[in-house]
């Protein structure tokens, strides 16, 4: 980052008030961000005492705690928001009406950053091929950020002078304030639905999404959805990702006449899929994309490829857990929405189904206004026994009852993940039970339940060991 001049200084004091809404890491990281830059900063959260308020720096002399301050808001000239904040929020809405910008973190990220970004959004998979990418830079011998929805407040990454290249994560609620990103290399991996709760419809979570490509000098698109194509910018240059043999300089998957499947570039096979550590159909596509980033960004193919067969995959991502009395079971509690769910059930479902084995899915917490009937052609193929928990629990079941679910798909409501654990024992124990494997994706968020996706998977890890140690 760039030393500013007293003169500059100067200036950004006497530009106006920036209001930060919010005060979670990307809040606290645009009140430190904007401090140092000189300007006069307020910040304005609806909890009481948010637990980040005493680490903001003491310059942030504005502090408006107990609800979002509308006429703080009002004197702003600029509310920089936080992604868990909706822009339909009264005060932020009524800010906008009056004209004054609304941005987030991720805007001023990509106005003072001087290094290529490249830039990662989807409904699923954003972790996955954002740690990939980010490994697979850092392996090349790149100073590598890595940051944004992944956990790391993108305006951090500044703090690192010798930075080359930036990846970023970046999640619909960031980018539906972003105005051209300006990205070396921009995707969106897949779209299905999500977050419609805040987004209304998927129009309106097509349309933030795609901000992404604005700017964009180079872009990624998965072939198996139309969804992931920009609009505009068609003459940029594009490389594509699919599960199917792939023209020249594409990415895709080559399948011998002894059915083993590459990963291929063109005609070109660059990988056996088994040597990759990452399993099922939907991380094949995963690592196509990470190698087309990968390319655009200017990365090496070999130590790429390299990358990809040490990777091991994230925790809580259709993770082995333990086997216990004959079941395996699988931590997928980061599959909060119907697609991932699919994909999970889809590729587990795909390993036990040879072995005449059905899965066990455990699903539930807060819908988001998704429509899980969706699910019932997958849970139809693979799945015997349904348990629910959580919040919505039982539109979630109604839902599957409306469409034509299999009179072989056995329903149980749990509630809890401990009452879960009870059914399971009660059916799985006849010897007609086809159970072969437990996989808990919920396809749902954990917040009525569980401090996030990662408390959850946690809880599910600590049940299983207990029945491996009760046995
Ligand atoms: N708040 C209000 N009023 C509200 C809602 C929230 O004042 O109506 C306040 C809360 O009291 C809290 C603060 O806002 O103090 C929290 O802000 P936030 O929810 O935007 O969370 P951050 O801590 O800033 O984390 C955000 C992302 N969170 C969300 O988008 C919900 C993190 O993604 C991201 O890692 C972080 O910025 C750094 O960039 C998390 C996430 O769950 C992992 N993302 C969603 C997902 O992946 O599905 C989109
Ligand atoms: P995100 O950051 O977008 O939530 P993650 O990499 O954390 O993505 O994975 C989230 C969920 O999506 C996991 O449950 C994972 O099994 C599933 N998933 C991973 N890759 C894909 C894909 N290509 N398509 C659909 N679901 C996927």
């Amino acid at each position: 980052m760039t030393t500013l001049t007293a003169t500059e200084t100067l200036l950004h004091k006497g530009s106006g008030l920036q209001v930060v809404v919010g005060l979670g890491q990307s809040g606290l990281s645009v009140a430190n961000y904007l401090t140092k830059q000189g300007y006069h900063v307020a910040v304005t959260d609806s909890q009481p005492t948010p637990a980040l308020a005493e680490q903001l720096p003491a310059a942030v002399d504005i502090r408006q705690f107990g609800a979002i301050d509308a006429e703080l808001l009002q004197q702003a000239a600029r509310i920089i928001i936080s992604p868990g904040i909706s822009l339909d929020t009264n005060a932020v809405a009524a800010a906008r009406r009056a004209n004054i910008p609304v941005v987030s973190d991720i805007q001023l990220f990509c106005e003072a950053c001087t290094v290529p970004i490249v830039a990662i959004t989807g409904s699923n998979a954003k972790s996955t091929v954002t740690t990939l990418v980010g490994q697979m830079a850092a392996d090349a011998g790149v100073n590598v950020g890595i940051g944004g929805n992944i956990g790391v407040p993108a305006l951090n990454l500044l703090a690192n002078p010798d930075m080359q290249l930036a990846v970023l994560e970046l999640s619909s609620f960031q980018l539906e304030t972003v105005t051209n990103l300006g990205a070396q290399v921009a995707t969106v991996l897949n779209m299905s639905p999500d977050h419609l709760d805040r987004h209304g419809d998927m129009l309106g979570y097509h349309q933030a999404k795609h901000r992404i490509f604005q700017g964009a000098k180079s872009v990624v698109i998965n072939r198996e959805d139309a969804l992931t194509r920009p609009l505009v910018a068609d003459n940029l240059p594009r490389l594509s990702t699919g599960i199917h043999a792939p023209d020249k300089g594409h990415y895709g998957l080559i399948t011998d006449p002894e059915g083993q499947i590459y990963l291929a570039r063109g005609t070109e096979r660059l990988l056996s899929a088994d040597k990759l550590q990452i399993k099922g159909r939907h991380n094949l596509l995963n690592a196509q994309a990470a190698l087309a980033l990968g390319e655009l960004a200017g990365l090496p193919l070999d130590s790429m490829l390299n990358t990809l067969q040490q990777f091991t995959g994230l925790e809580h991502r259709c993770q082995y857990v333990a086997t216990a009395a004959g079941l395996d079971y699988f931590n997928d509690s980061k599959g909060t929405n119907i697609g991932s769910t699919m994909a999970a059930i889809e590729g587990l479902g795909a390993v036990y189904a040879p072995k005449d084995g059905k899965l066990l899915l455990i699903l539930g917490g807060q819908g988001k206004g998704q429509q899980f009937g969706e699910l019932t052609p997958f849970i139809n193929k693979y799945v015997s026994q349904v348990l629910f928990i959580g919040e919505d629990a039982k539109q979630i079941e109604q839902h599957l009852r409306a469409t034509k679910l299999s009179d072989e798909v056995a329903l149980h409501q749990c509630q809890t993940l401990e009452s879960a654990f009870a059914t399971i024992q009660q059916v799985t124990i006849s010897s007609l039970s086809q159970v072969q494997a437990v996989l808990l994706s919920p396809a749902c968020a954990s917040f009525d339940q569980f401090s996030g996706y990662a408390a959850r998977g946690e809880h599910f890890s600590q049940l299983v060991s207990q029945l491996a140690t009760d046995i």
